[in-house]
């Protein structure tokens, strides 16, 4: 925290704060991570669940380990973490300080928590289009009565709205994420940057200068390039918001 604590001092004035945030800001509400040991990807292929090639061959297979997640994350409440960042942006707000929260996750709890200015990069898991209509809708029937779910308007195939491996992430989102990583401070938080091009993205904002601190349980393989705080997001980042409003 001393490392971070004295580039915050150096920094001068604070006008633009970045938060990305990945699965490990959702594990202490319980809900599982892909790649830790008890991840989602070590009970499912990825190939099988989380690509379009996957869903043409069964769409069954992959509602059901969408409808499973949605079933875990309807019981989730979000924890400390979710809430500190919430915090965080009203303090942002209030000093007319830009906020923005981006988020590889589709669980929703940054919502739930009070998070307003929200970018979800891989969508949503309660959001679902129609393969034929092509209609975006919301989707909250958890669990899910008719596997694989059909859409009411035209009867035709749902998906769920989320952002598969070989699919290009939605250009108006990657647009705004780019621009906020135009900043003074970039918190990466519970995430293994192993994804991209989402794990292009602190390196844009080292680029622009930005201070760029990662919060996470473990070091990551990009942790050198950062100011590395271990720690459980639940547990400490009340005390990183709070170091960050003393410089507001
Ligand atoms: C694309 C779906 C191109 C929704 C997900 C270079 C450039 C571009 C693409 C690629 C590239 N190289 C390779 C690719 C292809 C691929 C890719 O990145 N592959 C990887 C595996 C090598 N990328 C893509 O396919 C992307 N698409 O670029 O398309 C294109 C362009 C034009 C036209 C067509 C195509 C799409 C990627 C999105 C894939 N979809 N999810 C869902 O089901 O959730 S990704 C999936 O991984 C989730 O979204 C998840 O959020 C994301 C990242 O995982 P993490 O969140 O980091 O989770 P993980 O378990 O890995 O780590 C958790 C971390 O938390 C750990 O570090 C742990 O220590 C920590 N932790 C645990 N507990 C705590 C904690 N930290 C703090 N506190 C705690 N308590
Ligand atoms: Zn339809």
């Amino acid at each position: 925290m001393k490392n971070l604590r004295n580039a915050i001092k150096n920094k001068g004035k604070i006008k633009k704060i970045t938060v990305l945030t990945g699965s490990g800001i959702s594990a202490e509400s319980g809900i599982a991570t892909f790649r830790d040991h008890d991840g989602l990807w070590e009970t499912y292929k990825v190939e099988d669940v989380a690509t379009p090639e996957g869903f043409f061959k069964n769409p069954e297979l992959v509602w059901q380990f969408y409808d499973r997640r949605r079933q875990e994350i309807k019981k989730a409440c979000p924890n400390r973490g979710h809430y500190a960042l919430a915090e965080l942006e009203e303090a942002a707000d209030l000093h007319n300080i830009t906020f923005n929260l981006c988020t590889q996750n589709i669980d929703g709890l940054h919502r739930k928590a009070g998070s307003k200015n929200i970018l979800e990069l891989h969508g949503s898991l309660w959001k679902v289009i129609c393969m034929d209509c092509k209609k975006h809708s919301l989707s909250e029937e958890t669990p899910i009565k008719d596997i694989p779910p059909k859409c009411s308007f035209c009867s035709g195939l749902l998906r769920p709205d989320v952002v598969w491996f070989g699919e290009a992430l939605h250009q108006d989102a990657l647009e705004k994420a780019y621009a906020a990583m135009e900043c003074d401070i970039l918190l990466v938080i519970g995430t293994s940057l192993l994804v991209y091009p989402v794990a292009y993205f602190p390196f844009f904002a080292l680029k622009n200068k930005a201070i760029v601190a990662e919060i996470n349980v473990k070091e990551t393989s990009c942790s050198d390039y950062f100011i590395f705080v271990k720690g459980k997001a639940g547990e400490i980042l009340d005390n990183i918001v709070q170091l960050i409003r003393e410089f507001m």
